[in-house]
């Protein structure tokens, strides 16, 4: 039977990136002197790259810049913007999405193991996943220990490994495309619990596809306003 269900992060367990990651980026740009904004439709095209550092690099490649050049300040924005979230996360600046809490709770009290598989910046993730799951998490996987990013199974195939389990016994739970392949790529049953920005995605290989951890609509963060997708 079921013995873990391994998590992503943004997204999934909290709505992190249009109110959390995009202003960090911005400020960033904002501290590095560089013009450059992401309003809320432009982030929401722009995260089918994963990878913050290569969000950036991307971006600004897209406006023309040298790729050398962008991949060098790319990677200071990014740094920037890491210390930024941190403070956010330290903050207290994210709470659960909506049934989120209860729904780790049932799983708990059945003797399920919770793990987390994300591909961004543990010094973030970290922190997040803490503070938003407490103690409960066995096996924290970011993007600090993997050499391929998602959609690259590898995060799952890590956490399995941490878990001591095979993919057979675990599900995973995403809110994007990208995610689901991911975690179908490492063998794993994939629920999806869709948000503003993912909703209409191609969540092609999922095993079931849910607006929120409480069933009904308003169960995601984007049904707060909405996000396009
Ligand atoms: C989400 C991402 C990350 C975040 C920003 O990854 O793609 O890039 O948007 O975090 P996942 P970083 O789906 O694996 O959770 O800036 O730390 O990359
Ligand atoms: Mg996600």
């Amino acid at each position: 039977g079921l013995q873990a269900v391994i998590f992503d992060v943004d997204g999934t367990l909290a709505d992190t990136e249009r109110d959390g990651h995009r202003p960090a980026f911005n400020e960033a740009f904002v501290r590095h002197g560089i013009d450059v904004e992401w309003d809320v439709e432009h982030y929401g095209s722009l995260l089918r790259i994963t990878g913050g550092r290569r969000r950036v690099a991307a971006d600004l490649t897209g406006r023309g810049w040298d790729p050398d050049d962008a991949a060098a300040t790319a990677l200071d924005v990014h740094r920037t913007k890491t210390a930024l979230f941190v403070e956010r996360v330290q903050a207290g600046a994210f709470v659960p999405r909506k049934g989120l809490t209860a729904f780790v709770d049932g799983l708990v009290a059945a003797g399920v193991r919770i793990g987390v598989a994300t591909t961004g910046r543990r010094d973030w993730a970290v922190p997040l996943v803490r503070h938003l799951l407490g103690d409960v998490v066995e096996v924290v996987v970011t993007g600090d220990e993997v050499e391929r990013l998602k959609p690259d199974p590898e995060a799952y195939l890590l956490a399995l490994q941490g878990l001591g389990l095979d993919a057979s016994a675990a599900l995973a739970v995403e809110d994007s495309g990208v995610g689901v392949r991911a975690a179908t790529g490492a063998g794993l049953a994939t629920v999806v619990v869709t948000n503003g920005y993912t909703v209409g995605q191609d969540f092609t290989g999922a095993a079931l596809v849910l607006p929120g951890y409480d069933g009904g609509p308003g169960g995601g963060p984007g049904d707060r306003t909405a996000q396009g997708g």
